[in-house]
């Protein structure tokens, strides 16, 4: 198929104001009936022949104002609908397709799951439930009337607020849904089943009082609460924050087994992943508990970024996404702790997006181009996507960006939106040109900047010099210099911040890397500063700064800013590994800088009053971070061992500390999943962690210890994680003890498959293999093959990237098996293969051979066809 280009983008020739949708459902023959208000669009081409979209459709009838079409006045095909002579005003169009949801196993459009039918319809899942303009831009109003039967289907489901219901005989019975809100066919949702509810209620800031109701398989409500608490927590921070109110009487969740991704924001009727909702304390981990009250917020948020104003066209899926990931970002930054919120995200961004950035799927947050837009839901348009915003926000000032986010909501609401209208409330209400700024969203690639810094004793000054590249990315031979704030701060030999003085007068602490160099030269310094660079990470760039390690230890020590004093000692640690790894391939061995065991063992000290940001300073920086700044000619085994050696050689060094730490973290009492509980739990992790580094008896005991002991999901499943690293009847004891525990509850069975699947011991590849025979394994069940599959690709560097290629061969092989039955999770499995050009050349051969190997398949779905042609340019 021919790719979709943005620069080809027009209005649609028709416009839909109103859709009645009446649903019949069956399992396999579902009848639906879509009665369609039309009229040419004023800005479309008059005269144009009406084309509506379909996929795997069958058509059973079509008539316009009342009179059936033959077939001569129509082109039909399961994928679309033409009626070349269409009323020129305005007209109703009546279809009725079939369609069989029991054998949906793609989850796109209408699907069963558990005896439930759901819907998907992001972003072309509508065209799967009757012809339509499946287009953001097109927006209307629905009603929705659900039948089916009353013993299986209790429940009928759909946006907006019920306003009918009863009996419609043979044991059957209906509801009528209306949602007076326009909306794109994106957001539409059914569900239809037998559903457990736990219900609350929400009074807005204008005092409408909203029914609240989470919907769980029965007999799991009482892990639906802590989704229930993080809905009524969303709604009141968008109300303080940006000032947003729910608009329906009623907000619904409803939790499914079978699900794509994460989370759906359908207008007043959200779908979960089950993954993402259900929690209890005997359950789910802390992070379990984090990740339900991110996601449960940034669905609820999406009610204004998304669906309130939505995107013109899929290219701009960023002014959603991106905007919504910020959102929810800022909203767990102020539930939880900010600096080790931000630490988390920019981990995350680094592991993902900047991996992405680097390699062949690297793409421009907005991108020009697409073959199959399912695969553009990527950290780039997501995490990027909200680096971005954050850093307008940085750049203009917190006043004149919340003016601009007033200005989007009251000038756009209701309108299907670009980029270039978001951008413009700012330049509106910050008075800057934001021109240059608009390469953030079309340029691809993580820009490079380099420091450079002298400081003169007798002029006193201080002069910091940067140079800014960014690398050519796939289709984007040649870059430009984009915008980059750079808030940085100057810190004396005591350890406070001193004033910033430029050109005479004081100057703010941001300062802006505009053109390919700039020279900043600070004025009245008296002594000699340590510069902190890109405080709270202030533009999504890397940094080569020469600061010296004895430099960064010193503001790991002082800095005011959190971030940076977390940054300071990673990047002493990825100096050392980059060194080490090298150093490792050579035969040769890499002393431990005492100076950077000591840094890490600070986290440990006594004093330390915030767990949870100590926890991450000891958290050294993951293989994939070490990949990435070696960049070429990557020997996953080398970085590994470099790695093993230098958590070995802080055990040694810091084995009293340590001992110490995990003794006095202990504790007891009800389990809670809030932040302190959470930071105090994964500072004792982390010393454990490292306790038993290199397969330590004794750290192996105390891990075994606490698995048994273990009161609560996060000590169980840490413990057996870091049991699982090593090999032995410790490890097998565990694993075989949680699978007795656990074997009937398929989320807890996940991470028993993740935490095999990604460890890195020899037999990985065998056991992922075995494990893919065992009862608890479904490949149908997206959640389950991400569990096995996904964590192994792309959480287990080492056996994925074998040597003798059968990491490459296993993930291939599923990805081969799934093109047909779920062609968007087959794709985002090879996600894994995103950086093998980085690789050394044996890896890259046979990771080569396994891509060119999917590129040959007859049949292949877009999905994959795309993934794998854009891996091999
Ligand atoms: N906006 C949602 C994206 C999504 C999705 C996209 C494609 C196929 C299935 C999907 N399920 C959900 C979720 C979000 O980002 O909020
Ligand atoms: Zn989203």
């Amino acid at each position: 198929p021919r790719p979709v280009r943005l620069s080809e983008y027009r209005p649609s020739d028709f416009l839909i104001d109103e859709v009645h949708l009446d649903f019949r459902l069956d399992p396999n023959a579902t009848q639906v009936t879509a009665r369609l208000r039309m009229r040419p669009n004023p800005a479309g081409d008059a005269g144009a022949a009406l084309k509506l979209d379909g996929d795997e459709l069958k058509l059973v009838s079509v008539a316009i104002d009342g009179a059936k079409l033959d077939a001569e006045a129509l082109d039909v095909s399961p994928e679309s609908l033409v009626i070349a002579n269409p009323p020129r005003g305005a007209f109703e169009l009546e279809i009725v397709t079939e369609i069989d949801p029991e054998a949906n196993t793609r989850l796109m459009g209408l699907y069963r799951s558990n005896r439930s039918y759901c819907t998907q319809c992001e972003a072309e899942g509508f065209r799967r439930i009757t012809y339509f303009l499946d287009r953001p831009d097109v927006l209307a109003v629905y009603t929705t009337r659900i039948e089916g039967p009353a013993d299986e289907c209790p429940l009928l489901l759909s946006n907006g607020e019920m306003i009918e219901n009863g009996p419609a005989g043979e044991g059957r019975h209906y509801a009528v849904w209306r949602d007076p809100w326009p909306k794109p066919s994106y957001l539409f949702a059914l569900v239809a089943g037998d559903l457990g509810v736990v219900e609350d209620r929400f009074v807005t800031m204008s005092g409408r009082d909203v029914a609240l109701k989470v919907f769980v398989e029965h007999g799991q409500e009482h892990r639906a609460l802590h989704a229930m608490e993080s809905i009524k927590a969303s709604m009141k921070w968008d109300e303080e924050a940006f000032g947003r109110e729910y608009d329906l009487g009623v907000f619904m969740v409803v939790a499914v087994s079978h699900f794509n991704m994460g989370a759906m924001e359908n207008k007043g009727l959200n779908v979960f992943n089950d993954k993402y909702v259900l929690a209890s304390p005997e359950t789910a981990t802390d992070g379990d508990y984090a990740n339900i009250e991110a996601i449960i917020a940034h669905e609820y948020f999406h009610n204004w970024t998304g669906d309130r104003i939505t995107c013109r066209d899929w290219f701009q899926l960023c002014l959603k996404e991106g905007l919504t990931v910020f959102r929810d970002q800022e909203f767990t930054s102020d539930r939880r702790s900010r600096p080790v919120k931000r630490i988390q995200d920019v981990r995350n961004l680094r592991a993902l997006q900047f991996a992405e950035d680097a390699g062949p799927l690297a793409h421009p947050v907005r991108p020009q181009i697409y073959h199959e837009i399912n695969n553009f839901y990527t950290p780039t348009v997501y995490e990027k996507g909200a680096e971005v915003i954050r850093m307008l926000k940085t750049w203009i000032g917190e006043d004149a960006f919340r003016a601009g986010m007033d200005l989007y909501f009251d000038r756009h609401d209701g309108q299907a939106c670009t980029i270039e209208q978001f951008v413009a409330c700012f330049a509106e209400t910050s008075g800057r040109d934001l021109t240059q700024w608009m390469r953030w969203y079309d340029q691809a690639g993580t820009p490079e900047v380099t420091v450079r810094t002298a400081y003169d004793a007798d002029a006193k000054t201080f002069a910091v010099e940067t140079q800014q590249i960014t690398r050519p990315t796939p289709g984007q031979p040649e870059k430009r210099p984009v915008v980059i704030p750079m808030t940085l701060g100057l810190v004396g030999p005591d350890g406070a911040d001193m004033p910033l003085i430029v050109g005479g007068a004081p100057a703010e602490p941001v300062f802006t890397l505009a053109e390919e160099t700039t020279r900043i030269v600070f004025e009245n310094v008296a002594e000699r500063p340590v510069p902190s660079l890109f405080r709270n990470f202030s533009a999504p760039v890397k940094l080569d700064s020469d600061v010296s390690d004895e430099d960064l230890l010193f503001l790991a020590g002082h800095d005011s800013d959190p971030f940076n004093r977390w940054q300071a000692v990673q990047t002493v640690a990825l100096r050392h590994l980059v060194a080490a790894a090298a150093a490792v391939r050579e035969g040769r061995e890499t002393p431990v800088d005492p100076r950077l065991a000591e840094a890490v063992g600070r986290a440990f000290d006594p004093e330390e009053r915030d767990c949870a940001f100590a926890a991450q300073v000891a958290s050294l920086p993951s293989e994939g971070d070490i990949a990435r700044e070696i960049a070429q000619d990557v020997d996953p085994d080398a970085i590994h061992r470099a790695r093993d050696d230098l958590k070995r050689a802080l055990r040694a060094r810091l084995a009293d500390a340590l001992s110490a730490a995990y003794a006095r973290l202990a504790y007891d009492g009800p389990y809670s999943p809030d932040a302190a509980s959470a930071g105090h739990r994964s500072l004792r992790i982390a010393a454990l962690d490292l306790l038993a580094a290199g397969g330590d008896a004794e750290g192996l005991a105390l891990a075994m210890t606490l698995y048994k002991s273990a009161e609560n999901m996060t000590d169980r499943v840490m413990s057996m994680q870091v049991l699982s690293l090593h090999a032995g009847a410790e490890r097998e004891e565990a694993l075989a003890d949680f699978a007795g525990r656990y074997g009937h509850d398929p989320l807890l069975m996940d991470k028993w498959f993740l935490i095999q699947a990604s460890a890195p011991l020899p037999d990985a590849v065998d056991r992922v293999e075995g494990l893919m025979a065992s009862p608890a394994f479904d490949m149908r069940n997206p959640n389950r093959v991400r569990s096995l599959i996904g964590a192994f690709g792309s959480g287990n560097p080492t056996q994925f990237n074998r040597p003798d290629g059968r990491g490459y061969a296993l993930v291939a092989g599923v990805a081969a098996e799934l093109n047909s039955t779920n062609p968007q999770v087959a794709a985002r499995l090879l996600g894994a293969f995103r950086t093998w050009r980085a690789l050394e050349p044996n890896r890259r051969g046979r990771a080569e051979t396994a891509l060119r190997g999917l590129a040959g398949m007859p049949n292949l779905s877009p999905d994959v066809r795309d993934i794998v042609r854009r891996a091999l340019s």
